[in-house]
């Protein structure tokens, strides 16, 4: 079994490659840092989609530091200051305890974000916990969507409630709840269509998902957790705020990190939507998804 840290850094290892390595070359070759080492490590940042504000203040704090200053130092900087930016996205969204279940999860997103994979892979974590967990099939839009999420079920070990393609998604939801209350499921997670944020029609939809949800369960859903793909960069955080216009938004899921070298995209997301990231995708099998750490994810990052 990997630990958590090596998790992390295969999943990062085309963004250490990219990032990390980049700022050891610039920091390596001069005695001290100058003006166009800065020029580049800012580039290197913002080519990894740390995001401007992050890369501004990691250059304006790297400028301000003893120009003498070792590598490791300025790793070091780098390091806690980023750590900052994740953390201070946290507080806005603690998972409310103390109420009964079941505990409802939405899952919402853009199409090929990861939504249903995702599920199957947080289904089999909560499993391993001990939990009951039911997932509801409210993407009936897309073809081959209930499909894919019973494959996930079966997998995952966890229950499962569909209807046919085309249904009223609002209304599996609605069966859904009803069913975990029945055969006490500890939690539900509810598997939405792809909405683009351009389909105004799909958006309202989701807010009625959601409208029926709070009547069963007044203080549900729980958790609304956006998924959002790290290789889309820049067009991930455009989606990111339509949904949080339309709903309210708890949390971020990341997926296909091990996809791509622009992982600081991460950094940009805390800092601009303000949202927690909760979960990180680190691959297509059932074990790869891991409860974010700001610590151990930076610091993975960096060794
Ligand atoms: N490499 C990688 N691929 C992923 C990850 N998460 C999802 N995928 C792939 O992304 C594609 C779309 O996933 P899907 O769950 O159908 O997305 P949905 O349309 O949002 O439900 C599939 O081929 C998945 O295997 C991940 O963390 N890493
Ligand atoms: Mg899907």
């Amino acid at each position: 079994m990997l630990s958590v840290l090596n998790r992390f850094q295969k999943g990062l290892a085309k963004t250490r490659a990219g990032l990390i390595e980049g700022i050891n070359k610039t920091l390596g070759r001069a005695a001290s840092i100058d003006a166009a080492d800065l020029d580049e490590l800012e580039e290197l940042l913002l080519s990894s989609d740390v995001g401007y504000t992050t890369t501004e203040e990691l250059i304006e704090r790297l400028s301000q530091i003893n120009n003498q200053a070792t590598a490791e130092e300025v790793m070091g900087l780098f390091k806690t200051h980023l750590i900052d930016v994740l953390q201070s996205a946290a507080p806005t969204a603690e998972k409310p305890t103390g109420s009964s279940p079941p505990h409802v999860i939405s899952i919402v997103g853009v199409n090929g974000t990861g939504k249903t994979t995702t599920i199957g892979k947080l289904a089999y974590r909560l499993k391993a916990e001990g939990k009951n967990v039911l997932l509801a099939a409210a993407d009936t839009f897309r073809a081959g969507a209930i499909d894919q999420l019973t494959i996930w079920a079966e997998r995952a070990g966890a229950d499962i409630v569909r209807s046919s393609q085309g249904g009223d998604p609002a209304a599996v939801a609605f069966d859904a709840l009803r069913a975990a209350k029945n055969r006490k499921h500890d939690v539900v997670i509810i598997d939405t269509a792809g909405r683009l944020h351009t389909k105004t029609n799909l958006m309202d939809e989701l807010i009625k998902i959601h409208r029926v949800i709070q009547r069963e369960i007044p203080e549900a859903p729980h958790q609304v957790l956006l998924v959002i793909d790290a290789t889309t960069g820049q067009n991930g955080l455009l989606q990111a705020r339509r949904f949080a216009e339309a709903v309210h938004v708890t949390g971020i899921i990341l997926t296909k990190l091990d996809g791509t070298a622009k992982g600081g995209i991460v950094f940009a997301i805390a800092r601009e939507l303000k949202l927690p990231v909760r979960y990180v995708g680190l691959g297509e099998s059932l074990t790869d998804l891991e409860p974010f750490d700001a610590g151990q994810f930076v610091e993975a990052l960096f060794q």
